[in-house]
């Protein structure tokens, strides 16, 4: 029999009397009990500080605080009883004003977290600031933590009397223009007070009779299915029925999106609920359907799988033997290649003595995205006969698509929404819950919910792909050109095929981007493997790539004694240059962008050498990235504009939003397009994605959005206006539309015509919008250790006409970040150990540097809205190889395999060892 206590609480000055049992969660009374959703869960084991609250003054971690360590009468203090969105703590001011909160998943635990310390200390430094949210596990996956501190700081002096609360507000620049300004998103208040509902929250909301779920998952990476024992669990309590792949009305199969000629596979290798065959660790094999998680959870532990293994082959080199079995039977385990034929034949270049010429097999890792937020979604019928499916889709037409047919359904017949997310990184470019959650309510008829915790986000969603690039560089010993460049590289995209052509096309275009190379030979490989299934990441394929292309331009500038500054200098773009796949580059900022990184490189150089003692070795390296805005060929968009009844104007347009901030970007995009009009930006409004809803977007991946999605906002706004511009050059009001029968609704369409890269010479112009960025990293090692910390990043960016600044800022510092882990900790080979955040190597405050600088050039795009390119990836292209680079420039061990975990650092270093 369930045992259960009674407690009184003061929660937020109330008195509340809360039945629980001992071993229920303070966040789990919060939330579900007393409905107080702002007190968010990310990790659910301690490690996140996303569930932060007040205890009788001190700040604790409510998913790890048991209700019988919690004192009757205690005084909780939650998000919710720190400010409210018309009454706001300084603190949460601050958070809007910074963009502290982007995706704002952790914004109610900081902020909980950092008014426990303003309560301890008004007048902290911004190294106690720091330190105090590392004491408190405060982890954020966006901001790269400059922001928080900026903001705990400039709340502390309105809180100390030193400055108004009014200085915390954002100051409207005088023309009226919020293009180019740090207008605060318009989510930034919602989520700085917790009253946003993310999709836990609404799921808690759903109605009585909603069917919690709880999936079945194989424990082992390749078998056979014999059979599946369901009998126990059934008999549990609470179960109302398990769905095993007999119960999927459809293919039972998300189509991979297989679509270039030479992909070997179809595209349908990927089972909804697995039949015949268990193709990775975590993959779904059962549903349990039941009153509540717990219970739909314990029962799935009683279902047993009756399971013939199969070899696992984790990584490529395994699945690429020869006596290795097709892991889909029928399709090749090498099931795509990607050759790239540029200029003259380079193999005689590199015999010639008048070259220097450089060699490297370098591995990168597969990295996890590591959101706060573990993924989440629900799903019922409506009213209007459509399968609603909620999720953290940042795809939602395509996601429609690629599930349709598993299901049983066609496409239209879904309606895919997007809940407000927090985080995902690129991994929901994959399909992930959501055909699942389909299966459960067609088989049920009732509504569902499926919450993964933090080890189900780690095994069983998708990483970054591990590129391995063996290659080899040659430059001009007279004149330090580079001229010719030979790759030859796998990528382990374990079972599934999503993207995986697309990605390994990402090698062509971007080994040697930034560069003009005359003559240029390689190839790329995707492979099958067992290992967790290759989603898109931030970056998709450009990290990898520069991680070879960036360390041998590096060696390179060594061989022949050149400056990797001046290197760089010489053979960047310029007029006349062409990219890797033969193309003209959209602009030519780097000589600019490497002349304004000249004074900071230096002044870094001068730092290292006096901050360098016997035991730390002090290095400075820097590294060039280009990515593509957009995917590759031609790109589009839909959307609509909706003038409103009070003259304010609703912008349909489903750009999904991870964090990085689709509703300012909506927002700031339509204001400067309506400038004329004089919409106030409070009245232009943005929507939340849905299939049924608005037209195709497009999915929010490939840093597309800004230019694509930014652009049909523009061409619909322009439609509006064209209709609302009286002749005397003024606008009519909504009303006066109505009366001259006037449409409301404007339609834009924009689209892009790239060139997609040639099957068979890989020549083409995919991207017509390009990011450029120029990373500087300071770092230092322990040379007794190999660690390495690093102690200040500067980039350069050039990221087009800026719509938003707080959101661009934002975004660098993210990758700054990510780049950060990539280099130095973060990993998913190992699935035991990696399944936790700090098991796989989570960047905490104390490992991001407090310095990050970042400075624009800023080069107006042909194809952006008002001269915008993008942002989200461009910036993650390469911050990883100025750290590897500077690790070989402080004590010569040159990183060839990512994470540059310590052990590796000290073999590589020549003297020591
Ligand atoms: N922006 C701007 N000015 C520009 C370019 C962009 O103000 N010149 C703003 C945009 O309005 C938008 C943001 O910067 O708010 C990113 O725009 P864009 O580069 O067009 O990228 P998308 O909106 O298409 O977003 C996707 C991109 C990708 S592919 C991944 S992955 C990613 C990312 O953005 N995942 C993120 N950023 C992220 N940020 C957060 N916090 N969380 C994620 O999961
Ligand atoms: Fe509680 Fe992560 S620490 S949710
Ligand atoms: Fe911190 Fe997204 S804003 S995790």
């Amino acid at each position: 029999m369930e045992k259960l206590q009674q407690k009184k609480l003061i929660v937020n000055g109330i008195e509340q009397y809360v039945l629980s049992s001992p071993s229920t969660t303070l966040a789990t009374v919060l939330r579900e009990h007393l409905e107080l959703t702002g007190t968010k869960v990310g990790c659910g084991e301690g490690q996140c500080g996303a569930c932060s609250v007040m205890l009788n003054g001190k700040v604790v971690r409510s998913c790890v605080t048991k209700m019988k360590r919690v004192p009757e009468g205690a005084c909780i203090i939650t998000i919710e009883g720190i400010g409210q969105p018309d009454n706001l703590d300084p603190l949460q001011q601050a958070w809007v004003k910074h963009g502290a909160a982007q995706c704002g998943f952790c914004s109610p635990g900081f902020i909980v977290s950092a008014k426990g310390l303003l309560n301890e200390n008004d007048n902290p430094t911004r190294e106690e600031v720091r330190d105090w949210f590392r004491k408190h596990k405060n982890a954020c996956r966006c901001t790269g933590y400059k922001p928080l501190v900026d903001a705990v700081m400039e709340a502390a002096k309105v809180v100390r009397g030193e400055a108004p609360a009014e200085s915390l507000d954002f100051v409207m620049p005088e023309d009226g223009r919020i293009w180019g300004s740090s207008y605060p998103r318009p989510t930034a208040v919602a989520k700085a007070t917790g009253t946003l509902d993310y999709g836990a929250d609404l799921g808690l909301k759903m109605p009585a009779g909603t069917l919690r779920l709880a999936l079945v998952q194989a424990e082992v990476s390749h078998a056979k299915i014999n059979g599946i024992d369901t009998s126990e669990a059934e008999n549990m309590p609470g179960v109302h029925c398990i769905l095993t792949a007999k119960d999927v009305k459809g293919k039972n199969r998300i189509f991979g999106l297989a679509c270039s000629p030479r992909h070997k596979g179809d595209g349908w290798e990927r089972p909804i609920l697995c039949d015949e065959k268990v193709f990775q660790y975590g993959d779904a094999v059962a549903i349990v359907c039941a009153d509540t998680e717990a219970e739909a959870r314990a029962a799935a532990a009683k279902v047993r799988l009756d399971l013939e293994q199969l070899p696992a082959y984790m990584s490529a080199a395994a699945a690429m033997a020869d006596d290795a079995l097709e892991i889909h039977p029928g399709t090749p385990n090498i099931y795509f290649e990607q050759p790239l034929i540029k200029g003259d034949d380079p193999a005689p270049i590199f015999d010639q003595d008048d070259v220097a010429v450089v060699s490297g097999e370098y591995r990168s890792s597969r990295q996890p995205h590591m959101p706060i937020e573990p993924d989440v979604g629900f799903a019922y019928m409506g009213d209007d006969d459509l399968l609603h499916i909620h999720s953290k889709s940042i795809a939602v037409h395509l996601h429609a698509m690629m599930i349709a047919e598993g299901l049983g359904l066609k496409p239209e017949q879904i309606a895919l929404a997007a809940n407000p997310m927090g985080g995902t990184f690129g991994y929901k470019l994959s399909p992930t819950m959501e055909a699942l959650l389909g299966v459960a309510v067609l088989a049920t008829g009732r509504p569902v919910s499926l919450c993964y915790d933090y080890y189900q986000q780690m095994t069983y969603t998708g990483k970054r792909s591990p590129f391995h690039v063996n290659a080899r560089m040659a430059a001009d010993k007279k004149t330090g050109r580079i001229v010719a460049l030979e790759h030859d590289y796998v990528v382990d995209h374990g079972p599934y095929c999503e993207m995986a052509d697309v990605l390994t096309g990402r090698g062509i275009q971007f080994i040697g981007a930034g560069y003009d190379i005359p003559s240029i030979r390689g190839m790329g490989r995707t492979v099958a493997t067992n290992h967790a299934w290759g989603a898109a990441f931030r970056g998709f394929g450009g990290p990898q790539a520069h991680f070879a292309g960036e360390s041998l331009v590096d060696e390179l500038a060594l061989a022949l004694d050149m400056d990797p500054l001046e290197f760089r200098y010489a053979n960047c773009y310029r007029p006349g240059s062409t990219t890797p796949t033969g193309q003209e580059p959209d602009v030519y900022p780097l000589p600019e962008m490497l002349d304004a990184l000249r004074p900071k490189y230096e002044e870094a150089k001068k730092r290292a050498e006096a901050g360098s003692t016997p035991t730390h070795a002090k290095g400075v390296g820097i590294a060039l990235g280009v990515y593509g805005s957009g995917g590759d060929g031609v790109e589009q968009a839909e959307v609509f504009v909706q003038y409103d009844e009070d003259d304010g104007v609703t912008v349909g347009a489903s750009w999904e939003d991870h964090g990085q901030g689709a509703d300012i970007g909506a927002v700031g995009t339509a204001h400067e397009t309506l400038l004329a009009m004089g919409v106030p930006p409070e009245k232009i409004r943005f929507s939340w994605p849905d299939s049924a809803k608005q037209p195709p977007a497009g999915p929010a991946g490939a840093s597309r959005s800004q230019v694509v999605v930014g652009g049909a906002i523009r061409v619909a706004c322009e439609a509006l206006m064209g209709a609302a511009r009286k002749d005397d050059g003024t606008y009519m009001t909504c009303a006066e539309m109505v009366a001259a029968d006037k449409p409301l609704r404007y339609d834009g369409s924009y689209s892009i015509p790239g060139v997609p890269c040639d099957p068979d010479t890989g020549l083409g112009n995919p991207f017509l919008v390009y990011m450029y960025v120029v990373h500087l990293a300071e770092i230092t090692v322990e040379k007794a250790t190999g660690k390495v910390s690093v102690d200040r990043m500067s980039c350069i960016a050039d990221i087009g006409k800026i719509n938003n600044k707080l959101a661009t800022d934002g975004q660098i510092w993210g990758c700054m970040a990510q780049g950060i882990g990539l280099a130095l900790t973060e990993d998913f080979e190992d699935i035991k150990k990696h399944s936790t955040m700090i098991g796989a190597g989570f960047p905490y405050i104390s490992a991001i540097p407090d310095d990050l600088e970042i400075t624009y050039i800023q080069t107006p795009r042909q194809w952006g809205p008002f001269g915008a390119a993008g942002v989200g990836e461009g910036p993650i292209a390469s911050p990883h190889v100025a750290i590897t680079n500077a690790i070989r420039n402080a004590c010569g061990a040159r990183v060839t395999s990512l994470p540059a975990l310590p052990e590796k650092v000290l073999a590589g270093m020549p003297h020591e060892h």
